[in-house]
């Protein structure tokens, strides 16, 4: 349990963050707390599973891949603890390579959307958005990109280190140079940490307003998204949390401790209505928002039959 507690911790500090790798990180520690689980009885085990599922689903209320991808490594059916010990191996080790095969074809697909010349703005640091602009890059595009900083915990920064290292240019703007920026940029490519039925996409805060100003500006407004990054439960009508993290993030408390009529605020995600949406890139195919249902049902029916 320890193994599996200091992941948990990395992902809540957000050491290990990002919808897609935190999904992955979830399988590994759930994988490798099944093999080394010492029980005496079936009950036992099914309960130690279930508990380190609940504490690992946890860590950060957003990203639905998270519980998509525990609840998919933990699906056993064996009534026997070597056997539904294989199979959560099995899965994991499945889930795992599918999680990385998945942004090889966002990267494939989404990039012949991208054509030479083109300048691209991104928001945050998303793994899926990044495939599909450095496989654009590598096809031999002459791109460069404009990244927001992503405050409180500029992940822009993250962004730009890796389009440096396979040389694409960047320009990095604060998130409030998002609209003035608009009119230089050809297309926007974001990434998710869940997209709902009715094709909904929640990533981090500040996505909306970049797809506002791309819908003003009339730029494609491109989502990057494995399919395990759709919600099953919102087809009946879960509503997805948006995660409130320390103010702390935000501003040193020190510096307002004398403030005693202010409050902070730090949601770390919004929502952008699947109106401004043009187009979701997913690992099956590019998708209108409006048939996200269609893409629960295909992908994620092993869960349609639990809600
Ligand atoms: C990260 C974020 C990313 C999505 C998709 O937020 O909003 O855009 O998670 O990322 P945080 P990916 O930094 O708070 O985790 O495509 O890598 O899964």
């Amino acid at each position: 349990m320890q193994k599996l507690k200091e992941t948990a911790e990395k992902i809540r500090t957000m050491e290990l963050r990002g919808a897609g790798r935190i999904a992955k990180a979830a399988a590994e520690a759930i994988r490798d707390y099944a093999a080394g689980l010492e029980v005496v009885s079936m009950e036992e085990f099914n309960t130690c599973i279930r508990e380190a599922s609940s504490f690992l689903i946890s860590t950060r209320p957003t990203a639905v891949s998270l519980p998509n991808a525990v609840k998919l490594v933990t699906k056993y059916s064996s009534g026997n603890i070597e056997e539904a010990r294989k199979e959560i191996l099995g899965n994991a080790n499945l889930f795992i390579e599918r999680a990385d095969k998945a942004l090889e074809k966002i990267g494939k697909i989404g990039a012949r959307r991208i054509k030479d010349g083109d300048i691209i703005m991104t928001h945050c640091n998303s793994h899926a958005a990044l495939s599909i602009i450095t496989t654009a890059f590598e096809n031999g595009k002459s791109i460069s990109v404009i990244a927001t900083e992503s405050r409180p915990r500029r992940q822009g920064l993250s962004t730009i280190h890796h389009l440096n290292k396979f040389g694409i240019p960047t320009t990095l703007i604060v998130d409030s140079a998002v609209r003035y920026y608009m009119k230089d940029v050809d297309m926007i490519i974001v990434g998710a940490d869940a997209i709902s039925t009715n094709g909904t996409l929640v990533n981090k805060i500040g996505t909306s307003q970049l797809a506002l100003a791309a819908h003003e500006a009339r730029k494609t407004f491109m989502v990057a998204a494995e399919t395990f990054k759709f919600s099953p439960s919102t087809i009946v009508g879960d509503l997805i949390e948006i995660e409130e993290r320390s103010s702390d993030e935000i501003i040193d408390p020190l510096l307002i401790a004398d403030l005693s009529h202010l409050q902070v605020k730090n949601p770390a995600f919004d929502f952008t209505p699947a109106r401004y949406i043009d187009m979701i890139v997913t690992d099956v195919g590019i998708i209108s928002p409006a048939i996200a249902y269609v893409i629960i049902k295909e992908h994620l029916s092993w869960e349609l039959g639990e809600i």
